[in-house]
């Protein structure tokens, strides 16, 4: 096990300020610090969260003017991890939808393996809406086809512990600022030959929980996002393959 891992959580929040303290207090019941990242919200939301960077130690409150989007706030998020020296940074979404005990097991799954990915997919319960429940099975489908891999089981859960070592790289040459932003990021990371671990999080979506998912639009960047890296895939397809037949023989 590596004792070199120095682990901290990124938080994205757009119009979750507050469910975002419980997040927060969650992390800091478990000693992890915390880059809150302020993606452009209302002045009030942002005082929110500027008193819940004062309450908890090792809480650090980046500030985006406006909203920039998930991937841009993820961005945001990883360059002060990296400025501040971590080897590790946990994405959790700010709305508690994810099950904040999965934590310590994947805090120890990468500390046992800590070139990986450390992967959640989402175990939900009866609450989850039927149409994101499907999206996400269609953009699954189309991750295999970029991939050349049946290997990626999600591609879309908010929760994921990536070493930066290997991240960073991919992450400031990302094209997609907003929803696009994981399943780019995991398609490339997969090209880029980081290795993966993928373990169930159980995501519950409360009755008077506030999703930021624009079913329309965002839906359409997300086919934009498949269609780019389709195309991509075309292109690397002696690598993937390359890379494949090493890793068998
Ligand atoms: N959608 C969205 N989320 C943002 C943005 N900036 C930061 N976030 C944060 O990114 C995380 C994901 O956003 P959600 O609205 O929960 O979207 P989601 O989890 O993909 O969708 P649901 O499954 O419906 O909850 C949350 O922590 C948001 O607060 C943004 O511009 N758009
Ligand atoms: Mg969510």
């Amino acid at each position: 096990m590596s004792d070199a891992v120095k682990i901290c959580a990124i938080v994205p929040v757009y119009r979750h300020e507050n469910t975002s303290r419980n997040v927060v207090k969650s992390l800091a019941s478990l000693s992890i610090p915390v880059i809150l990242v302020d993606d452009g919200n209302t002045p009030e939301g942002h005082h929110v969260l500027f008193e819940i960077a004062k309450e908890f130690a090792n809480v650090e409150l980046v500030t985006h003017k406006c909203n920039l989007g998930k991937g841009a706030a993820m961005r945001s998020g990883m360059d002060a991890a990296v400025a501040a020296g971590f080897t590790h940074a946990l994405q959790v979404d700010a709305d508690g939808q994810h099950d904040m005990d999965s934590i310590p097991f994947f805090v120890n799954e990468a500390k046992e393996h800590p070139e990986e990915l450390i992967c959640g997919y989402p175990k939900y319960d009866e609450s989850v809406p039927k149409a994101r429940e499907q999206g996400r099975k269609i953009t699954n489908f189309w991750v295999a086809i970029e991939t050349v891999s049946l290997k990626i089981p999600d591609a879309m859960c908010g929760f994921r512990l990536y070493p930066l070592a290997t991240s960073w790289p991919v992450m400031k040459r990302l094209c997609n600022k907003r929803m696009g932003f994981d399943i780019e990021m995991i398609v490339k990371l997969s090209w880029a030959g980081v290795r993966m671990r993928f373990f169930p999080v159980k995501v519950h979506y409360p009755k008077d929980g506030f999703s930021n998912f624009r079913m329309f639009h965002d839906n359409v960047a997300i086919s934009i996002t498949h269609t780019m890296l389709c195309i991509g895939m075309v292109f690397r397809l002696p690598l993937i393959l390359g890379r494949k037949l090493r890793r068998c023989l």
